[in-house]
């Protein structure tokens, strides 16, 4: 039966229950956001308007909405090559148009994306390495892990200017194994720094699957070994993700430091759409079945349904979920959402190329 209170009586309150309805509702939009983002940009390389490695962060979505959404855009984060919708996500509450949210704008990012001049990257890269100091983004490295002690020294010096901001730095479960990993988190655990790292737990990396990167059933149980909290959630909940890394975030900004939050979930396709068709032959078809039974997208509409806060009618107006990007369209979205991701493609498609003498600009110190 639908029920108006967000709260289950058996449980303590949860940050959740001081969500309002339409936060929730926007939440929903937001993965129907970062969903058309990823099928739109297969949509536009298949039709020849795109070029370059696409990364799909399909059925992932619930781990970007669900931990950024109660951020505050003073906060930083670093997402990797999983997280593209992330860059532009970042601040969203402020306003998706808003001039001053402190997230980059969705004509930024897909700029990015086309390789355009007035890009972040300004084409050197068609995805995700990229960064800004006045968004509150840290540059993302090829180096998976990397980013995490560059986040703790960001954070470090924040606390020390008497800033308040915590760092979510966002990792495939396949850079767990990395030395500089456990050295950052061992090194921000010391210092009580508010860093949070999120695994998304995605059971492959590459072609490499779970049990032939760590032994334990539960990644968050590796926090132990630190000496901070360790979370699970499941990452195809936004709400679950939102309740513990908000968790995670009140206590890095009480001053008690990091937390480790893996949020179990399953890489829908292949690593990159290059890998797209090797994927389905090196991961069993079973796995792949079960692993995409869980639509975040549906998730959250059985669950607003069920609080009373959207009608049956109003979930059944759009249907993306449980669609690949072959079959789904843009009557299965939400009109405000098409309407902004085409605001951002129609910009970087007339945008220019940069000039070819600006490829060696930043690269070699210019000496008398
Ligand atoms: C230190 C390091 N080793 C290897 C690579 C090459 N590489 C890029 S992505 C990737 C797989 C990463 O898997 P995971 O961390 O689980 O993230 P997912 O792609 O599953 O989201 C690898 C091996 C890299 N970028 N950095
Ligand atoms: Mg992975």
């Amino acid at each position: 039966m639908a029920t108006k209170t967000n709260k289950n009586s058996n449980e303590q309150s949860r940050p959740r229950d001081l969500l309002t309805p339409q936060q929730m509702r926007e939440m929903l939009t937001q993965l129907y956001l970062a969903r058309y983002f990823d099928v739109r940009l297969i949509k536009e390389k298949k039709r020849g308007r795109l070029r370059g490695t696409l990364y799909s962060s399909h059925n992932q979505e619930a781990i970007l909405v669900g931990s950024l959404f109660g951020l505050k855009g003073t906060d930083w984060i670093s997402p990797i090559h999983r997280d593209m919708p992330a860059f532009f996500l970042k601040d969203m509450n402020a306003g998706w148009r808003n001039p001053d949210r402190i997230g980059m704008t969705i004509e930024e990012v897909c700029a990015q994306v086309w390789g355009k001049a007035g890009s972040p990257g300004r084409a050197r890269d068609n995805w995700s390495h990229i960064g800004s100091k006045s968004k509150r983004i840290i540059h993302s490295t090829s180096m998976l892990a990397g980013t995490i002690p560059a986040a703790a020294g960001v954070v470090y010096a924040d606390r020390l200017d008497g800033g308040d901001a915590v760092v979510l730095t966002f990792n495939g479960e396949g850079s767990t194994a990395q030395g500089i990993f456990h050295e950052a988190i061992n090194f921000a655990a010391v210092h009580k720094l508010p860093v949070i790292t999120i695994i998304e737990n995605n059971q492959w990396a590459y072609g490499t699957p779970t049990h032939l990167e760590y032994s334990l059933e539960d990644f968050a149980r590796r926090a132990d070994g630190y000496g901070i909290p360790g979370l699970i959630a499941d990452g195809q909940d936004v709400l679950d993700v939102y309740d513990k890394v908000m968790m995670a975030v009140e206590h890095a900004r009480a001053g008690n430091g990091p937390s480790i939050v893996e949020c179990k979930t399953f890489r829908a396709y292949g690593h990159g759409d290059h890998d797209d068709d090797r994927a389905a032959k090196y991961r069993p078809k079973d796995e792949v079945e079960e692993g995409r039974s869980r639509d975040p997208i549906a998730v959250m509409k059985r669950q607003l349904v069920a609080l009373g806060h959207m009608t049956k009618e109003e979930a059944e107006q759009h249907l993306a979920e449980n669609k690949g990007a072959g079959e789904v369209t843009d009557i299965d979205f939400p009109e405000e959402v098409v309407a902004y991701l085409n605001e951002g493609v129609q910009y970087a498609i007339k945008s220019p190329l940069p000039e070819a003498e600006e490829g060696g600009m930043w690269v070699f110190k210019e000496v008398e």
